[in-house]
């Protein structure tokens, strides 16, 4: 009689005794083959994983009762399920409800396909488990886990994305937010991006670099306390050279992931002004020499430093938004910005088409404030590999307070307003403890 097959999928890089009792039993079924997901399907479904695809699949193979770990690509396992036809595939019945429950069906319906069977254990909740994982949290939010995490999304997805936060609150939105795909998967913010223009509008002030880096680092801080996904700050034009430095060290000791700045000097106004108000480019020369004194100081390989390109929002034209790419590229910058101010994204997807001939690897960043009509998907497929949304929290939370202001003032007290504001017990227990 030939052995029976069974198959078994694992995400978790904290292994406890209800993950080993399972396999155990699956292991009295046949010869054992267990699914390592990938890192890139574990971070679009949970946390990012706290151990690579190579260390998870190191500590699965030697787990008693464990035949061989293979790498599976996603959740369902279609490609590798096809190609093991496996008598049982077992799981814990914990999927029958919840976010996983398309998975499951999935795998019924692959499972036909050879007369295999689902084998379902009841799922054993470990006391230790949610322990460990608040500990697999926090170490999250530690520098060194924190840092390099951004690098590593740009290897592992073609695109990621980063949405704005400006207080603590906020970068909750951006840590917590997600929302379910219909193949069980989520959908979330990769990354958090640390905006000039919202921590200086947060504190009623404007956006020319007035808000110094001392409370600029104060708003990191407290967006640190409470999340785990890597930074990106703003860095304005990272001011003077001498000074840009001690910004590199400072940022890169933190924890933030990579820091932007723009090729514009003297009095800083916002982009999206454009030429309505006067603004001057940096000379090629001046703010090569910038970047390469940042990737002189740093002391990780981590910190990225990305060139921001204002050529197109300052009218300077294509050619020249091209030519300072490729100086800030030999200067040693980690990634390019390409920033616009027009509705039209066209002249953004041409920058993208001339600077993926130049270079088809550096990280190319958009901010589709302006064009905001177009999709991650096209962004994706013209080169571009991480998108912010700037300042949307901000935009979309002022005129919520504004009306809740004005009703309260027309109405003379706060009834009227009752239905635009979260109930008082749900604010009250918004925040968990730690
Ligand atoms: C910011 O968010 O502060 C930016 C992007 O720098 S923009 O406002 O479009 O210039
Ligand atoms: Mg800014």
């Amino acid at each position: 009689m030939t052995e029976k097959t069974v198959f078994m999928s694992f995400s978790s890089d904290i292994i406890h005794g209800g993950h080993t009792r399972i396999i155990q039993r699956a292991a009295k079924l046949g010869k054992l083959t267990i699914g390592a997901l990938t890192d890139e399907a574990i971070a679009g479904y949970k946390r990012f994983p706290l151990l690579t695809l190579t260390e998870r699949m190191e500590i699965l193979r030697n787990i008693n009762g464990v035949g061989e770990v293979v790498v599976q690509k996603t959740l369902a396992a279609e490609e590798e399920l096809r190609l093991l036809k496996p008598d049982y595939v077992v799981h814990g019945d914990d999927w029958r409800a919840g976010p996983q429950m398309p998975v499951r069906g999935k795998i019924i319906e692959l499972l036909k396909e050879w007369g295999g069977e689902l084998v379902e254990y009841p799922y054993s909740a470990d006391p230790n488990f949610s322990r460990l994982e608040g500990f697999g949290q926090a170490q999250m939010s530690m520098p060194d886990f924190r840092r390099g995490r951004l690098k590593r999304l740009f290897a592992l997805k073609p695109l990621v994305t980063a949405i704005e936060a400006h207080n603590g609150l906020t970068g909750l939105l951006a840590e917590k937010v997600r929302i379910p795909n219909e193949d069980g998967s989520v959908r979330q913010f990769d990354a958090m991006w640390l905006s000039s223009l919202c921590d200086s509008t947060a504190k009623g002030k404007p956006d020319i670099e007035l808000v110094d880096m001392t409370s600029r680092l104060r708003t990191v801080d407290d967006i640190m306390e409470v999340t785990t996904k890597p930074i990106v700050f703003d860095g304005d034009t990272g001011g003077l050279s001498e000074h840009f430095t001690w910004l590199v060290r400072t940022l890169e000791r933190v924890g933030v992931s990579a820091i932007i700045i723009e090729d514009k000097k003297g009095l800083k106004k916002n982009s999206l002004l454009g030429v309505s108000v006067v603004q001057e480019q940096d000379t090629i020369e001046d703010f090569s020499a910038k970047i390469r004194a940042g990737k002189q100081a740093q002391l990780t390989k981590e910190l990225m430093i990305v060139a921001r390109i204002e050529s197109l929002i300052l009218e300077k034209g294509h050619d020249d938004a091209l030519k300072r790419a490729a100086a800030y590229l030999e200067a040693g910058a980690d990634g390019i910005m390409i920033h616009s101010r027009l509705k039209n994204p066209s002249e953004i997807f041409k920058f993208c088409e001339d600077f993926r001939k130049l270079d088809d690897h550096t990280p190319l960043v958009v901010v589709p404030t302006s064009f905001s009509s177009v999709r991650e998907e096209e962004f994706r497929d013209a080169g571009v590999n991480l998108v912010i949304y700037a300042n949307h929290l901000l935009r979309s939370a002022f005129p919520a307070m504004k009306k809740t202001a004005e009703t309260i003032l027309k109405h003379r007290r706060a009834l009227e307003a009752d239905e635009f504001c979260m109930p008082f017990q749900e604010i009250i227990t918004l925040i968990p403890d730690m």
